[in-house]
């Protein structure tokens, strides 16, 4: 079936007029959908089953997500709320909110209008960023429905960690000889104990999981033509998980001074400004936090580049097959870029922890 025949099994308003490529994922194909006339525009997006293989929890979850934030916006009495979360189309014939052939699996959403979405911004917009996914992660506290994980112990270092392992041992692609790999290699194990820190707190009690975006990554949060923030996307892994998921990935897109796949690694560095910024919203926002949270913050800044290295790198070790790659080291120049954004992240802990103290 071609991409029209698809549309045609939603609930949509208006006739389509042109469907393109939209964005720039790594795991799912993402379309925007033109309609003609005043009808809204949609997204449409084939579902990556071989990464998220249970869709049915998939969409229970955004479901259960986007209804409790529309439910919270308008007893709030906020208006344009179609702009502020995510409405997924039901199927013509049932209410579910995704089809499939069997084999793929796509779903469609309102596209949100006169919206924008950045690869970088000024800490300006950071600290708008942070409180609005502070925000998120609070209104989503008292969300009673259970939200599953979509990919199971998805930041979980210490499972990343062992996945690492597993793809030295097996080196599928034959790329472990390579000195620059045997190098890496070293430095992750020198500093992989001291980055799961997390789950031995959680482990000892003393530091909880809430209801978290996961893939706080800077493009995922639209903006309007003042700079407003007005909703955040891309929901597939909403799940349970500590709050450094939240605050650490955005940190890692946004305060790098590159792109995450630039090869360029002497370029890389962590910023300050837009730390700073960042921080100040996310803790406006995310007002629930308990003091362990907050003081382990600029953990959570080092953590998710580390994080994103080693899953960049057992992904290269293994041949390449989670993430979309344009060229064949693709994977190792992610994991480059990773490490170095690390290492000046690390550079920069004492003034990390100093900041949020005075704050
Ligand atoms: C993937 O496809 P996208 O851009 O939403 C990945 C994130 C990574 C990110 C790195 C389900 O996100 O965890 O941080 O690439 N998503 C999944 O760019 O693995
Ligand atoms: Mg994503």
């Amino acid at each position: 079936m071609n991409t029209n025949e698809i549309v045609g099994q939603f609930r949509l308003e208006g006739k389509v007029a042109e469907i393109r490529p939209l964005g720039s994922g790594l795991i799912n194909d993402t379309y925007l959908v033109k309609t003609e006339g005043d009808a809204p525009d949609y997204v449409l997006q084939r579902i990556n089953n071989a990464i998220f293989t249970d869709v049915d929890l998939l969409q229970h979850n955004i479901e259960a997500v986007t209804g409790h934030i529309r439910r919270k916006l308008e007893a709030a009495g906020e208006k344009d709320i179609d702009r502020k979360v995510l409405r997924f189309l039901q199927l013509k014939d049932s209410p579910k909110t995704y089809w499939t052939d069997g084999q793929t699996y796509w779903r469609m959403s309102v596209f949100i209008k006169d919206s924008f979405t950045y690869d970088s911004v000024t800490p300006k917009y950071s600290e708008f960023a942070g409180e609005n996914f502070g925000r998120f992660e609070a209104m989503l506290a008292d969300l009673k429905e259970p939200i599953g994980e979509t990919i199971p112990d998805f930041h979980n270092m210490e499972l990343r960690a062992r996945q690492l392992e597993e793809a030295v041992a097996a080196d599928k692609a034959g790329r472990l000889k390579d000195p620059e790999v045997q190098a890496i290699l070293k430095e992750i194990r020198d500093h992989v104990d001291e980055m799961c820190a997390a789950e031995r707190l959680h482990r000892e009690g003393k530091l909880p999981k809430r209801i978290c975006h996961c893939d706080t990554k800077i493009s995922n949060m639209l903006f309007d033509a003042d700079g407003h923030v007005l909703c955040v996307i891309d929901l597939d892994t909403v799940m349970p998980s500590f709050v450094f998921s939240d605050y650490g990935d955005f940190l890692r897109t946004a305060a790098n001074t590159v792109a995450e796949d630039d090869p360029a690694v002497d370029k890389v560095a962590f910023r300050l400004d837009i730390f700073e910024a960042f921080t100040r919203g996310y803790i406006k926002g995310a007002d629930f936090m308990l003091p362990i949270e907050k003081d382990n913050l600029p953990f959570g800044a080092l953590l998710f580049p580390f994080m994103q290295a080693v899953r960049f790198f057992a992904d290269y070790l293994n041949g390449d097959t989670y993430y979309k790659i344009r060229y064949p080291e693709h994977n190792l120049v992610r994991t480059r870029n990773q490490m170095a954004l690390w290492r000046s992240a690390l550079a920069n802990m004492d003034h990390m922890k100093k900041f949020i103290a005075q704050l």
